[in-house]
Protein backbone atom coordinates (compact mmCIF):
# COMPACT_ATOMS: atom_id res chain seq x y z
CA UNK A 1 0.00 0.00 0.00
CA UNK A 2 1.51 3.34 -0.64
CA UNK A 3 1.50 6.01 1.56
CA UNK A 4 0.86 10.25 0.05
CA UNK A 5 3.61 12.74 0.90
CA UNK A 6 1.97 16.31 1.81
CA UNK A 7 3.82 19.16 2.45
CA UNK A 8 2.08 21.24 4.31
CA UNK A 9 3.09 25.59 4.94
CA UNK A 10 2.59 27.28 8.29
CA UNK A 11 3.56 30.46 8.17
CA UNK A 12 7.25 30.47 8.08
CA UNK A 13 7.67 26.48 8.77
CA UNK A 14 7.29 23.63 6.18
CA UNK A 15 6.21 20.15 7.62
CA UNK A 16 6.36 17.01 5.63
CA UNK A 17 3.54 14.94 6.34
CA UNK A 18 2.91 11.32 5.74
CA UNK A 19 -0.67 10.08 5.50
CA UNK A 20 -1.29 6.48 4.86
CA UNK A 21 -4.51 5.57 2.65
CA UNK A 22 -6.12 3.87 5.22
CA UNK A 23 -6.47 6.90 6.78
CA UNK A 24 -9.30 7.92 3.71
CA UNK A 25 -10.92 4.26 3.77
CA UNK A 26 -14.49 5.59 2.92
CA UNK A 27 -17.71 3.94 2.18
CA UNK A 28 -20.00 5.02 -0.88
CA UNK A 29 -22.57 5.49 1.43
CA UNK A 30 -21.88 8.63 3.78
CA UNK A 31 -24.26 7.89 5.92
CA UNK A 32 -22.84 4.17 6.62
CA UNK A 33 -23.10 2.66 10.30
CA UNK A 34 -19.99 2.36 11.65
CA UNK A 35 -19.85 -0.91 11.69
CA UNK A 36 -19.93 -1.22 8.23
CA UNK A 37 -17.37 1.80 7.95
CA UNK A 38 -15.07 -0.06 10.22
CA UNK A 39 -15.30 -3.19 8.09
CA UNK A 40 -13.98 -2.00 4.81
CA UNK A 41 -11.26 0.15 6.65
CA UNK A 42 -10.38 -3.34 8.11
CA UNK A 43 -10.75 -4.97 4.70
CA UNK A 44 -8.68 -2.27 3.19
CA UNK A 45 -5.42 -2.76 6.33
CA UNK A 46 -5.55 -6.32 5.99
CA UNK A 47 -5.52 -6.78 2.23
CA UNK A 48 -1.71 -7.45 1.07
CA UNK A 49 -1.03 -9.05 4.23
CA UNK A 50 -3.50 -11.55 5.43
CA UNK A 51 -6.69 -12.92 3.37
CA UNK A 52 -9.85 -13.89 5.13
CA UNK A 53 -11.00 -17.28 4.20
CA UNK A 54 -14.66 -17.65 2.57
CA UNK A 55 -16.74 -20.68 1.75
CA UNK A 56 -20.46 -20.55 0.05
CA UNK A 57 -23.26 -21.78 1.70
CA UNK A 58 -21.23 -23.15 4.42
CA UNK A 59 -23.41 -23.55 7.91
CA UNK A 60 -26.21 -24.54 5.96
CA UNK A 61 -25.21 -28.02 3.75
CA UNK A 62 -21.68 -29.67 2.44
CA UNK A 63 -21.11 -32.93 0.87
CA UNK A 64 -23.64 -35.88 1.87
CA UNK A 65 -25.03 -33.54 4.76
CA UNK A 66 -27.94 -30.75 5.26
CA UNK A 67 -28.47 -28.31 8.01
CA UNK A 68 -26.83 -30.72 10.72
CA UNK A 69 -26.34 -27.85 13.31
CA UNK A 70 -22.97 -26.44 14.26
CA UNK A 71 -21.62 -28.39 10.62
CA UNK A 72 -19.54 -27.36 8.44
CA UNK A 73 -17.72 -29.16 5.87
CA UNK A 74 -14.55 -26.47 6.62
CA UNK A 75 -14.85 -26.65 10.37
CA UNK A 76 -15.10 -30.89 9.81
CA UNK A 77 -11.60 -30.65 7.87
CA UNK A 78 -9.62 -27.64 10.27
CA UNK A 79 -11.66 -27.96 13.23
CA UNK A 80 -12.25 -24.16 12.80
CA UNK A 81 -15.21 -22.38 10.39
CA UNK A 82 -14.45 -20.03 7.76
CA UNK A 83 -14.04 -15.98 8.23
CA UNK A 84 -16.13 -15.33 5.65
CA UNK A 85 -19.95 -17.01 4.17
CA UNK A 86 -21.80 -16.33 0.78
CA UNK A 87 -25.21 -16.69 0.67
CA UNK A 88 -27.29 -16.24 -2.36
CA UNK A 89 -30.37 -14.81 -3.05
CA UNK A 90 -31.76 -16.07 -6.15
CA UNK A 91 -35.58 -16.86 -5.74
CA UNK A 92 -36.30 -13.98 -3.28
CA UNK A 93 -37.33 -11.73 -5.86
CA UNK A 94 -40.67 -14.08 -6.33
CA UNK A 95 -41.11 -13.85 -2.19
CA UNK A 96 -40.50 -17.83 -2.48
CA UNK A 97 -39.35 -19.03 1.29
CA UNK A 98 -35.99 -20.78 -0.20
CA UNK A 99 -33.38 -19.82 -2.57
CA UNK A 100 -32.62 -21.32 -5.79
CA UNK A 101 -30.49 -23.57 -4.29
CA UNK A 102 -33.31 -24.57 -1.74
CA UNK A 103 -31.91 -22.63 1.44
CA UNK A 104 -34.29 -21.15 3.44
CA UNK A 105 -34.02 -16.97 3.99
CA UNK A 106 -34.57 -17.13 7.57
CA UNK A 107 -32.31 -20.18 8.28
CA UNK A 108 -29.37 -17.82 5.74
CA UNK A 109 -30.48 -14.73 7.92
CA UNK A 110 -30.01 -16.86 11.63
CA UNK A 111 -26.73 -18.24 9.91
CA UNK A 112 -25.56 -15.05 9.32
CA UNK A 113 -26.43 -13.02 12.45
CA UNK A 114 -24.12 -16.05 14.13
CA UNK A 115 -21.55 -15.06 11.79
CA UNK A 116 -21.90 -11.34 12.47
CA UNK A 117 -21.60 -12.43 16.56
CA UNK A 118 -18.79 -14.52 15.94
CA UNK A 119 -16.74 -11.52 13.96
CA UNK A 120 -16.84 -12.76 10.59
CA UNK A 121 -17.94 -11.45 7.58
CA UNK A 122 -21.18 -11.76 5.09
CA UNK A 123 -21.29 -11.72 1.42
CA UNK A 124 -24.21 -12.07 -0.60
CA UNK A 125 -24.58 -12.45 -4.18
CA UNK A 126 -27.85 -12.22 -6.28
CA UNK A 127 -28.69 -15.09 -9.48
CA UNK A 128 -31.67 -13.46 -10.39
CA UNK A 129 -34.20 -14.11 -12.96
CA UNK A 130 -34.57 -11.87 -15.89
CA UNK A 131 -37.43 -9.43 -15.30
CA UNK A 132 -38.15 -8.59 -18.81
CA UNK A 133 -38.67 -12.19 -20.18
CA UNK A 134 -39.30 -14.43 -16.51
CA UNK A 135 -36.39 -16.62 -17.80
CA UNK A 136 -33.46 -17.53 -15.28
CA UNK A 137 -30.16 -15.66 -14.68
CA UNK A 138 -28.64 -17.51 -17.20
CA UNK A 139 -30.99 -16.98 -19.92
CA UNK A 140 -28.67 -14.48 -22.52
CA UNK A 141 -31.37 -12.95 -24.16
CA UNK A 142 -29.59 -9.51 -24.92
CA UNK A 143 -30.68 -5.95 -24.02
CA UNK A 144 -32.81 -6.97 -21.32
CA UNK A 145 -30.83 -4.74 -18.42
CA UNK A 146 -32.08 -1.95 -21.17
CA UNK A 147 -35.57 -3.52 -19.83
CA UNK A 148 -35.77 -2.65 -16.55
CA UNK A 149 -33.60 0.96 -16.69
CA UNK A 150 -35.97 4.00 -15.35
CA UNK A 151 -38.53 4.57 -17.84
CA UNK A 152 -38.53 1.22 -19.37
CA UNK A 153 -41.56 -1.44 -19.22
CA UNK A 154 -39.96 -3.58 -16.48
CA UNK A 155 -38.74 -0.95 -14.31
CA UNK A 156 -41.17 -0.93 -12.08
CA UNK A 157 -40.90 -5.07 -11.77
CA UNK A 158 -37.24 -4.98 -11.03
CA UNK A 159 -38.04 -1.84 -8.34
CA UNK A 160 -40.55 -3.86 -6.63
CA UNK A 161 -37.77 -7.24 -6.51
CA UNK A 162 -35.52 -4.78 -5.01
CA UNK A 163 -38.07 -3.81 -2.00
CA UNK A 164 -37.83 -7.32 -1.87
CA UNK A 165 -33.89 -7.62 -1.70
CA UNK A 166 -33.72 -4.67 0.56
CA UNK A 167 -36.52 -6.00 2.88
CA UNK A 168 -34.02 -8.95 3.37
CA UNK A 169 -30.46 -6.75 4.04
CA UNK A 170 -32.71 -4.62 6.42
CA UNK A 171 -33.71 -7.08 8.52
CA UNK A 172 -30.13 -8.17 9.86
CA UNK A 173 -29.34 -7.54 12.96
CA UNK A 174 -26.64 -8.52 15.41
CA UNK A 175 -27.34 -9.69 18.73
CA UNK A 176 -26.09 -6.28 19.92
CA UNK A 177 -28.81 -4.80 18.15
CA UNK A 178 -26.92 -3.38 15.16
CA UNK A 179 -27.31 -3.57 11.61
CA UNK A 180 -25.38 -6.65 10.26
CA UNK A 181 -22.62 -5.29 7.56
CA UNK A 182 -22.78 -6.96 4.00
CA UNK A 183 -20.70 -7.21 0.95
CA UNK A 184 -23.41 -7.41 -1.65
CA UNK A 185 -22.09 -8.08 -4.61
CA UNK A 186 -25.01 -7.30 -7.92
CA UNK A 187 -24.12 -8.20 -11.55
CA UNK A 188 -21.40 -10.67 -10.19
CA UNK A 189 -19.26 -11.51 -13.48
CA UNK A 190 -20.93 -8.91 -16.12
CA UNK A 191 -17.82 -9.81 -18.24
CA UNK A 192 -18.52 -12.89 -18.99
CA UNK A 193 -21.45 -13.94 -21.15
CA UNK A 194 -23.86 -15.91 -19.57
CA UNK A 195 -25.78 -14.06 -17.15
CA UNK A 196 -28.84 -11.51 -19.16
CA UNK A 197 -26.25 -8.89 -17.15
CA UNK A 198 -23.14 -10.05 -18.99
CA UNK A 199 -20.61 -8.37 -21.40
CA UNK A 200 -22.32 -9.43 -25.00
CA UNK A 201 -25.86 -8.86 -23.36
CA UNK A 202 -25.43 -5.49 -22.27
CA UNK A 203 -23.59 -2.49 -23.30
CA UNK A 204 -20.77 -1.09 -20.27
CA UNK A 205 -23.14 2.28 -20.43
CA UNK A 206 -26.08 0.19 -19.35
CA UNK A 207 -25.01 -2.22 -16.73
CA UNK A 208 -23.39 1.41 -15.49
CA UNK A 209 -26.76 3.29 -15.04
CA UNK A 210 -28.31 -0.22 -13.56
CA UNK A 211 -25.74 0.03 -11.01
CA UNK A 212 -26.04 3.22 -10.15
CA UNK A 213 -29.95 2.84 -9.95
CA UNK A 214 -29.64 -0.44 -7.70
CA UNK A 215 -27.11 1.25 -5.84
CA UNK A 216 -28.95 4.84 -5.27
CA UNK A 217 -32.66 3.16 -4.80
CA UNK A 218 -31.06 0.67 -1.73
CA UNK A 219 -28.95 3.58 -0.03
CA UNK A 220 -30.70 6.51 -0.48
CA UNK A 221 -34.41 5.31 -1.19
CA UNK A 222 -34.51 2.40 1.40
CA UNK A 223 -32.03 3.73 3.54
CA UNK A 224 -30.23 0.99 3.79
CA UNK A 225 -26.87 1.69 5.63
CA UNK A 226 -25.36 -1.37 6.44
CA UNK A 227 -23.87 -2.39 2.65
CA UNK A 228 -20.53 -2.23 1.06
CA UNK A 229 -20.71 -2.98 -2.78
CA UNK A 230 -18.75 -5.25 -4.09
CA UNK A 231 -17.79 -4.54 -8.37
CA UNK A 232 -17.06 -8.20 -9.98
CA UNK A 233 -15.56 -9.04 -13.02
CA UNK A 234 -14.92 -12.92 -14.42
CA UNK A 235 -11.09 -12.59 -14.90
CA UNK A 236 -9.60 -9.06 -15.91
CA UNK A 237 -7.91 -8.95 -19.06
CA UNK A 238 -6.60 -5.44 -18.21
CA UNK A 239 -7.25 -2.37 -15.96
CA UNK A 240 -9.20 -0.88 -18.95
CA UNK A 241 -11.21 -3.86 -19.64
CA UNK A 242 -11.98 -4.08 -15.76
CA UNK A 243 -12.72 -0.01 -15.88
CA UNK A 244 -15.31 -0.19 -18.76
CA UNK A 245 -18.25 -1.19 -17.05
CA UNK A 246 -17.40 0.51 -13.42
CA UNK A 247 -20.27 2.92 -12.40
CA UNK A 248 -18.10 5.64 -10.58
CA UNK A 249 -16.18 5.45 -6.99
CA UNK A 250 -19.34 6.65 -5.24
CA UNK A 251 -21.21 3.24 -6.16
CA UNK A 252 -18.54 0.70 -5.12
CA UNK A 253 -16.69 -0.37 -1.87
CA UNK A 254 -14.36 -3.55 -2.61
CA UNK A 255 -13.28 -4.09 -6.44
CA UNK A 256 -13.62 -7.98 -7.28
CA UNK A 257 -12.90 -10.85 -10.08
CA UNK A 258 -14.23 -14.40 -9.86
CA UNK A 259 -11.90 -17.15 -11.93
CA UNK A 260 -11.66 -20.87 -11.30
CA UNK A 261 -9.62 -23.77 -12.08
CA UNK A 262 -10.05 -25.40 -15.52
CA UNK A 263 -7.71 -27.68 -17.05
CA UNK A 264 -4.94 -30.01 -15.08
CA UNK A 265 -3.03 -27.85 -12.62
CA UNK A 266 -0.20 -29.98 -12.62
CA UNK A 267 0.19 -29.57 -16.59
CA UNK A 268 -0.38 -26.10 -17.31
CA UNK A 269 -0.23 -23.34 -14.73
CA UNK A 270 -3.05 -20.80 -16.76
CA UNK A 271 -4.68 -20.61 -13.10
CA UNK A 272 -1.76 -19.38 -11.05
CA UNK A 273 -0.37 -17.16 -14.10
CA UNK A 274 -4.42 -15.71 -14.70
CA UNK A 275 -4.97 -14.73 -11.00
CA UNK A 276 -1.56 -13.27 -10.59
CA UNK A 277 -2.47 -11.24 -13.57
CA UNK A 278 -5.87 -10.27 -12.20
CA UNK A 279 -4.89 -9.49 -8.81
CA UNK A 280 -1.93 -7.32 -9.69
CA UNK A 281 -4.57 -4.77 -11.81
CA UNK A 282 -7.25 -5.03 -9.01
CA UNK A 283 -4.88 -4.45 -6.43
CA UNK A 284 -3.27 -1.17 -8.12
CA UNK A 285 -7.04 0.12 -9.03
CA UNK A 286 -8.13 -0.63 -5.03
CA UNK A 287 -5.66 1.59 -4.24
CA UNK A 288 -5.55 4.25 -6.50
CA UNK A 289 -9.53 4.29 -5.73
CA UNK A 290 -9.14 4.09 -2.39
CA UNK A 291 -10.95 0.62 -2.40
CA UNK A 292 -10.55 -2.63 -0.99
CA UNK A 293 -10.13 -5.65 -3.14
CA UNK A 294 -11.42 -9.31 -2.93
CA UNK A 295 -10.84 -12.32 -4.98
CA UNK A 296 -14.76 -13.42 -4.86
CA UNK A 297 -15.56 -17.20 -6.21
CA UNK A 298 -12.85 -19.40 -6.93
CA UNK A 299 -12.51 -23.17 -6.57
CA UNK A 300 -11.62 -26.34 -8.63
CA UNK A 301 -14.76 -28.68 -8.90
CA UNK A 302 -14.40 -31.49 -6.89
CA UNK A 303 -10.57 -30.28 -5.86
CA UNK A 304 -8.80 -33.45 -7.83
CA UNK A 305 -5.82 -32.47 -7.40
CA UNK A 306 -4.62 -33.22 -3.36
CA UNK A 307 -2.22 -30.59 -3.49
CA UNK A 308 -4.31 -27.69 -4.93
CA UNK A 309 -4.79 -25.21 -1.99
CA UNK A 310 -1.03 -25.08 -1.56
CA UNK A 311 0.65 -25.34 -5.03
CA UNK A 312 -1.90 -23.55 -7.09
CA UNK A 313 -4.10 -21.61 -4.49
CA UNK A 314 -2.03 -20.08 -2.67
CA UNK A 315 1.01 -19.16 -5.21
CA UNK A 316 -1.43 -17.61 -7.48
CA UNK A 317 -2.71 -15.07 -4.25
CA UNK A 318 0.45 -14.66 -2.48
CA UNK A 319 1.81 -11.70 -4.54
CA UNK A 320 -1.48 -9.59 -4.15
CA UNK A 321 -3.19 -11.12 -1.26
CA UNK A 322 -6.89 -9.93 -1.02
CA UNK A 323 -8.62 -8.74 2.01
CA UNK A 324 -10.40 -11.81 1.16
CA UNK A 325 -11.26 -15.28 -1.03
CA UNK A 326 -14.25 -17.18 -1.33
CA UNK A 327 -14.56 -21.18 -2.45
CA UNK A 328 -18.20 -22.01 -3.65
CA UNK A 329 -20.64 -24.03 -2.31
CA UNK A 330 -20.44 -28.15 -1.48
CA UNK A 331 -23.59 -29.09 -2.72
CA UNK A 332 -21.87 -32.64 -3.29
CA UNK A 333 -23.94 -35.03 -5.58
CA UNK A 334 -26.57 -33.21 -7.88
CA UNK A 335 -28.54 -35.77 -9.13
CA UNK A 336 -30.81 -33.90 -11.30
CA UNK A 337 -27.04 -33.10 -13.27
CA UNK A 338 -25.96 -36.55 -12.72
CA UNK A 339 -22.42 -34.62 -11.30
CA UNK A 340 -20.43 -33.84 -7.64
CA UNK A 341 -20.27 -29.99 -7.18
CA UNK A 342 -18.11 -29.20 -4.35
CA UNK A 343 -15.87 -26.69 -3.88
CA UNK A 344 -13.85 -27.05 -0.39
CA UNK A 345 -12.35 -30.11 1.11
CA UNK A 346 -14.49 -32.40 3.31
CA UNK A 347 -13.31 -35.10 6.08
CA UNK A 348 -11.94 -37.89 3.97
CA UNK A 349 -11.36 -35.74 0.57
CA UNK A 350 -7.87 -36.02 -1.41
CA UNK A 351 -7.11 -32.44 -0.73
CA UNK A 352 -7.84 -32.13 2.78
CA UNK A 353 -4.45 -32.63 4.39
CA UNK A 354 -3.23 -29.97 2.07
CA UNK A 355 -6.22 -28.03 2.65
CA UNK A 356 -5.16 -28.11 6.93
CA UNK A 357 -1.45 -26.52 5.54
CA UNK A 358 -3.12 -23.64 4.05
CA UNK A 359 -5.43 -23.12 7.17
CA UNK A 360 -2.13 -23.34 8.94
CA UNK A 361 -0.33 -20.30 6.73
CA UNK A 362 -0.29 -17.42 9.40
CA UNK A 363 -1.29 -15.00 6.09
CA UNK A 364 -4.33 -17.12 5.86
CA UNK A 365 -7.72 -15.80 8.39
CA UNK A 366 -10.18 -18.59 9.31
CA UNK A 367 -13.03 -17.67 12.31
CA UNK A 368 -10.48 -17.34 15.05
CA UNK A 369 -8.05 -14.60 13.22
CA UNK A 370 -11.01 -12.80 12.19
CA UNK A 371 -12.44 -12.54 15.40
CA UNK A 372 -9.10 -10.96 16.75
CA UNK A 373 -8.89 -8.41 14.26
CA UNK A 374 -12.05 -6.84 15.27
CA UNK A 375 -13.11 -6.55 12.06
CA UNK A 376 -16.13 -4.10 12.69
CA UNK A 377 -14.49 -2.14 15.44
C1 LIG B 1 -23.70 -21.79 -9.49
C2 LIG B 1 -23.99 -23.25 -9.21
C3 LIG B 1 -25.48 -23.42 -9.23
C4 LIG B 1 -26.13 -22.46 -8.23
C5 LIG B 1 -25.67 -21.04 -8.45
C6 LIG B 1 -26.18 -20.07 -7.40
O1 LIG B 1 -22.35 -21.56 -9.60
O2 LIG B 1 -23.48 -23.62 -7.95
O3 LIG B 1 -25.80 -24.76 -8.91
O4 LIG B 1 -27.53 -22.52 -8.34
O5 LIG B 1 -24.26 -21.00 -8.45
O6 LIG B 1 -25.75 -20.39 -6.13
Amino acid sequence: MKDFIVFVRFGLQSFLLLISPICFAQTSDKLATAETKNLLRNLKAIQGKKVLFGHQDDLAYGNGWKYEAGRSDINDVTGEYPAVYGWELGGLEHGRPVNIDSVPFDKMKAFIKLAYDKGSVTTISWHLDNPVNGKSAWDTTKNCVRGILPGASKHALYKSWLEKVAAFLGDLKGSDGKSIPVLFRPFHEMSGSWFWWGRNETSPEELKQIWRFTVTYLRDVKKLHNILYVYNYNDIKSADDFMERYPGDAYVDVMSFDFYQSGDPQKDTRFITEVQKSLSIVHGLADRHNKAFAFAETGYNAVPYAKWWTKTLWPAMQNDLPAYVLVWRNAGYRPKENDYHYFAPFKGQVSAPDFVKLYQNSKVAFEKKAAALNLYK
